[in-house]
């Protein structure tokens, strides 16, 4: 899927602003009939921003509603509408007309509207989302056994996960137009790198009918031919002296592609943005551009006041501020695909990626055939959206499932087997709490381990957590071989709160175990990274043990630091591998 773009032969608005909201209620024929209960905003959760619990904690369907108007210069046009997430669930309606379904709540997905549009008024378009979850999404919840029974057990709302399970229209709402005769579908850019120069091979498909197509390398101007054949192209552009994407240094290429009439009239025209880097692991080691780098960053969430998990411009660029001021080289965009505005920045700071699937806590227990045919689908959505990336640098199938089972084994190496089929140039990871008791350890190229020594176990004991942690990661790496990367470990902490000496909640607690941590990791000469939980603070369902959310951030939910922010810059000013 091409990101919409204003070309020359390309035009797009967007319908993101205020829309019309109702709680689906029994009898309504909601596509003609709708009507009005609140505003809400595009893109955005609609939890936070009504004083009624029982919009904030809605389980069921709820339906958006806008109307627009297209421009008579599009008559003939070949018209889409896309949406960059919808969650969990979506079914859409365009005057009346049921055009099709998205599942999992992370990635985009569009619709060819051409026939359903009219240009003699308004197009009403209705949009039904569903937020329940079950043995069979992807995550997976109980959410639709409290909505049949009332019955809450642990949190509420009942999710099997520690984040605020939001539902909406998160990211933008668009529709754009192409030539009707053709139109790129899909471009798909790898590079490689030999001597001094880089072979940059652009492929992909289109729609319609073209037998003329072009690249042009717009840092370069060099312009190649492509091949088609049956709705294919190909070309191979060259880079002398390419200038590498890496850490810290964002250098960015672009291709255009055009397809072109007999005539040689471009009938369309798309670009691609890309960087040309090599990601490798060898060994211990994780390799980019061929020299060790250790990630040290964090997981994060897409979350903010009132806005929950809504797309947030001036929140993304303070986060990547903040993460360029302590230091981070990198964040794993736990636990799901986050909007492709946020991998456009990592591209643009220079900041790695580690692309996450929406699966979140899978329990084997409750999986079910569906249960992995909807966790491909949605891996499969993820790389085909973000393989273009220079900063994404590997992929992560799953967090923290049971998989000491038996039946994790099989339906992950199903996963790693399809990631390594839609992508063989970048490594492949899950994240695990089961440490050496994981069966699947040995199919990725990385293992992540979430631990918590000095939190969720020897509570208040960093020097025990220390020893454990050490312990521990010697014994997951001598039964995997494998380089271990830290994905998650802290303490959740109550900015404001202090102790002297430090105990559970307060910023000195924070402070010492983390530093206290990292020590044990660098100590290991396997370990490839630490990745604190969490950036932010961040709101999670009700329950006991959770403060208005998770308190694990380094950050404040507003974006200020707790105290162990300026310790870890000056540990993170410092390069790990800067001896060898
Ligand atoms: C984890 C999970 C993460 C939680 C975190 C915690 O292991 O991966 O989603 O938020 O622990 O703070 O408990």
């Amino acid at each position: 899927m091409i990101r919409p773009q204003r070309t020359r032969t390309r035009d797009l608005f967007t319908l993101d602003g205020i829309w019309d909201l109702s709680r689906e209620q029994p009898g309504v024929d909601y596509p003609d009939g709708f009507a009005a209960e609140k505003k809400v905003a595009v893109p955005g959760s609609y939890n936070d921003l009504y004083a009624e619990e029982a919009f904030r904690t809605w389980l069921g369907g709820i339906w958006y509603a806008t109307d627009f108007v297209l421009p008579e210069s599009w008559r003939g046009r070949r018209i889409v509408l896309r949406f960059g997430s919808a969650t969990y669930r979506a079914e859409v309606h365009l005057n009346g007309a049921h055009l099709g379904g998205h599942e999992t709540g992370y990635t985009p997905f569009e619709f060819d509207v051409t026939e359903a549009v009219t240009f003699d008024g308004p197009n009403r378009l209705r949009v039904r989302i569903e937020n329940l979850l079950s043995a069979e999404t992807v995550p997976q919840g109980n959410l639709t056994a409290q909505h049949e029974t009332g019955q809450i057990s642990g949190q509420y709302p009942n999710t099997g996960f520690d984040f605020f399970p939001y539902g909406g229209l998160h990211r933008p709402v668009t529709v754009y137009s192409t030539a009707p005769e053709a139109w790129v579908d899909e471009a798909r850019i790898r590079t490689a790198v030999a001597g001094d120069q880089a072979t940059v091979a652009v492929t992909g498909a289109f729609g319609g009918a073209c037998d003329r197509a072009e690249v042009t390398l717009i840092e370069t101007g060099e312009t190649v031919a492509a091949t088609c054949d049956a709705r294919r192209f190909s070309a191979e552009v060259v880079i002398p002296r390419p200038k590498l994407w890496d850490v810290g240094q964002p250098n960015l290429y672009h291709a255009r592609i055009r397809l072109l009439g007999q005539d040689g009239a471009g009938l369309d025209e798309v670009t691609e943005r890309f960087g040309v880097r090599t990601v490798e692991v060898r060994g211990d080691r994780f390799l980019l551009n061929g020299k060790p780098v250790y990630l040290q960053g964090f997981g994060k969430h897409e979350d903010f006041h009132l806005v929950g998990k809504g797309l947030n411009h001036s929140v993304n660029v303070r986060d990547f501020e903040l993460m360029t001021w302590i230091h981070a080289n990198s964040f794993r965009t736990t636990h799901y695909p986050y909007a492709e505005e946020i991998i456009d920045l990592a591209d643009e700071y220079g900041i790695l990626v580690i692309g996450e699937a929406p699966a979140v806590s899978v329990h084997f227990d409750f999986v079910t055939d569906r249960t992995l045919q909807v966790h491909v689908q949605a891996l499969r959505e993820l790389i085909e959206r973000d393989i273009n990336h220079p900063s994404v640098v590997m992929w992560s199938v799953a967090n923290e499932a049971t998989s000491d089972r038996e039946a994790a084994r099989p339906y992950f190496k199903a996963l790693v087997d399809l990631t390594r089929e839609l992508d063989p140039t970048r490594p492949v990871t899950a994240a695990t709490c089961k440490g050496a008791d994981d069966v699947t350890l040995d199919l990725f190229d990385v293992v992540s381990v979430n631990t918590y020594p000095g939190w969720y176990f020897l509570a208040g004991q960093i020097e025990k957590g220390y020893a454990f942690l050490k312990e521990d990661l010697a014994r997951i790496h001598a039964t995997c071989g494998k380089p271990i990367f830290i994905s998650e470990f802290g303490a959740d902490t109550i900015a404001g709160y202090h102790g002297l000496p430090g105990e559970q909640w307060t910023e000195e607690y924070q402070t010492d175990l983390v530093l206290r941590l990292i020590d044990g990791m660098r100590e290991l000469d396997f370990v490839i990274g630490e990745h604190l939980w969490n950036f932010a603070d961040f709101r999670t369902a009700q329950n006991y043990f959770r403060v208005f959310g998770n308190k694990k951030g380094i950050f404040t939910r507003e974006r200020q630091p707790k105290m162990v922010a300026r310790f870890l810059r000056e540990r993170w000013a410092k390069e790990r591998y800067a001896a060898t």
